[in-house]
């Protein structure tokens, strides 16, 4: 099985890559007046780029698997069920789960679909409805005839893609250069604690970027679709995972730093991180799977796998089983031998102690489903991690190994990692903004001085609108930034907004990032994720426009809110996020 890349899949495809990818939003923005977009969002009771996030692509569409018909459904040719298996996994899985049996949408096993009937399913899928299903059909991604497909398709048994053990990573592991022909020093002259990485989305690959000179040091190929860039302990290594669950180690000492070792733990994945307590600097490496449900922990500094632990089992609150619990946001905690892995379906946050993998203790803790990602707050003690679907942030205690609170928050919460910042009312707060409607919250993080503020919601902020992704500050900076690029009206994904925090009540202002960047084509100019640089005092923010259009980082100064400068390069093709190497290391945010 080849892993098919995005330059080899039809525009369609690239589109169905949610949340949306610029290509797709162009379709639902860009081109629909803003109040043709809220009559729709009032007519399904979900907005467009909740609809987006639920309509999750999977990079299962390539894998064969074997057709599983059903005597009791309605008859497919084998062509048929083909496109059925594609598009339900460039489409449907990221809600309905691989195996249908539901995630974040309602399971589609046969048992339930046949009696339903094609009719019924059709309506189904062409119109969508208010509890999420998105309107294929009448917002144009379907024609009749993949309606129909669908609605047959979905009464077939759910067809298994293959699992992927020790074999098949240790076949697909590469030491590119082993660690005693490496650098014994660093060979350049680069300032790496201020190297950002950036992920080049579409093309698989990051743009390493000095981020004193502002000059592409090296654009590296990493897996497809590339997702986040995590800092090994000593900020010499930058991990890369590819949503093909591929992983690439790069060596910042080399003199053009470049790959040095890959693996692929899975066939689809999110997450990595590398372990950081006292005594295992760079020693461990894991990353987590959205298949096969497990997680895999490696040698820091070839990716030998070592340990794959399964995750399926049962869900919090219902106790029912769970094939397949995806592996959501994972981080390394500072107070213990341990890996923080939150499972998303089943709701449970393991402590996995990796001082002896050979016997391995796991610490569980449940708390709500469908966790996702999250941060530290500025001790490091705490780890807040959305339960997206639940609408509530779970507070986890790193150092005491339990679960601290439960925080009902606004409708969807995404922080990325989340923002720490001192509130000159109530002390510590961790921060996170929503994709389901326009709030920050902002949870009280000090149960020392500020007790009484501490694990509980203690204000909303009124940000732009929905659709918010990512929400940043830094210990030197008076500011908060909240991106919100999944919002339907272009003015608002365009631009962020700026809090001051010792004035929080002044509202924001409105940076206009995508204009800043003087791009000169109409690409959908999504403004994405803050990132400061080492110091604190620049904001760097990607504007993502589709494969073929310009897209730029453009970089603010955080003390005057003004432009400083506009990083723009043929090869920086479709950037999303962007990791500066010693925030992303010491968990700064
Ligand atoms: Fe992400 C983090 C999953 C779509 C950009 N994303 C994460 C994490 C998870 C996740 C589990 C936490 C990793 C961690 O901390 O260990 N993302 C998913 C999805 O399942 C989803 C919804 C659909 C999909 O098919 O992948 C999805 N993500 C996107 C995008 O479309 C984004 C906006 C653009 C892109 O590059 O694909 C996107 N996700 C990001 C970024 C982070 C991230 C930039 C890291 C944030 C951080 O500050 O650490």
């Amino acid at each position: 099985m080849k892993p098919n890349r995005f330059p080899a899949l039809g525009a369609a495809l690239v589109a169905a890559f949610v949340y949306a990818t610029p290509a797709l939003a162009q379709n639902q923005g860009a081109t629909k007046a803003p109040a043709e977009v809220k009559a729709e969002e009032k007519k399904h009771g979900i907005s467009q780029p909740e609809a987006n996030y639920q309509a999750g692509g999977s990079t299962l569409a390539d894998v064969k698997m074997h057709p599983n018909t059903n005597p009791n459904a309605p008859k497919m040719t084998e062509a048929e069920f083909e496109t059925g298996r594609k598009t339900y996994f460039e489409r449907c899985a990221g809600c309905h789960g691989v195996l249908r049996k539901g995630a974040t949408g309602k399971p589609l096993t046969p048992d339930i679909t046949v009696p339903k009937g094609t009719d019924y399913l059709k309506i189904f899928i062409a119109y969508g409805s208010a509890a999420g299903m998105p309107n294929w059909l009448t917002s144009g991604e379907f024609d009749e005839k993949t309606v129909d497909v669908m609605a047959r398709y979905i009464q077939q048994e759910p067809p298994v893609p293959p699992e992927w053990g020790m074999a098949q990573m240790k076949e697909t592991w590469k030491v590119i250069v082993p660690p005693d022909q490496r650098p014994k020093k660093k060979m350049n002259k680069y300032n790496i604690d201020n190297i950002f990485s950036t992920t080049l989305r579409d093309t698989g690959e990051v743009a390493l970027i000095d981020g004193d000179t502002k000059k592409i040091i090296n654009i590296v190929k990493t897996g497809y679709a590339v997702h986040i860039s995590r800092t090994s302990a000593s900020g010499r290594y930058l991990y890369v995972i590819g949503r093909d669950a591929k992983i690439n180690m790069i060596d910042l000492w080399m003199e053009k730093p470049d790959n040095v070792a890959e693996v692929r733990i899975g066939l689809e994945a999110r997450s990595v991180d590398t372990s950081k307590f006292k005594g295992y600097e760079d020693k461990l490496a894991i990353a987590g799977a959205y298949w096969p449900p497990q997680y895999t922990i490696m040698k820091g500094d070839t990716l030998e796998p070592m340990k794959i632990v399964s995750t399926r089992g049962m869900a919090v609150g219902t106790q029912e089983y769970h094939p397949e619990p995806r592996v959501a946001s994972i981080v390394a905690s500072h107070f213990k031998p341990e890996f923080v892995v939150n499972v998303k379906e089943t709701g449970k946050t393991l402590m996995v102690d990796y001082s002896n993998i050979d016997a391995l203790k796991v610490t569980e803790i449940g708390s709500a489903p469908f966790l996702h990602d999250g941060g530290w707050d500025s001790t490091k003690r705490y780890f807040l991690v959305a339960a997206n679907q639940s609408n509530k942030i779970t507070v986890i205690d790193a150092k005491d190994g339990k679960l601290q609170a439960i925080v009902d928050v606004g409708k969807i919460p995404h922080p990325g990692r989340g923002a720490n910042f001192v509130h000159p009312k109530f002390g510590p707060v961790w921060a996170t903004g929503h994709l389901g409607d326009e709030t920050i919250s902002l949870i009280g993080t000090d149960p020392v001085k500020n007790k009484q503020y501490a694990f509980k919601e203690v204000q909303k902020l009124k940000g732009q609108g929905g659709g918010a992704l990512f929400i940043k500050s830094h210990p030197k900076s008076k500011h908060l930034y909240s991106d919100t690029p999944l919002n339907p009206d272009p003015k608002i994904s365009q631009s962020v907004a700026v809090y001051d925090i010792n004035n929080l009540d002044k509202g924001f202002t409105v940076l206009p990032i995508a204009e800043w960047a003087g791009l000169k084509d109409d690409g959908a100019k999504r403004v994405v994720q803050p990132e400061y640089n080492k110091a604190g005092d620049e904001v760097w923010f990607a504007v993502w426009s589709a494969k073929d259009k310009e897209s730029a980082l453009v970089i603010v100064d955080d003390k005057t809110l003004k432009l400083k400068a506009v990083i723009k390069d043929p090869k920086l093709i479709t950037p999303t996020g962007h990791f500066n190497v010693y925030n992303t290391q010491h968990d700064v945010y």
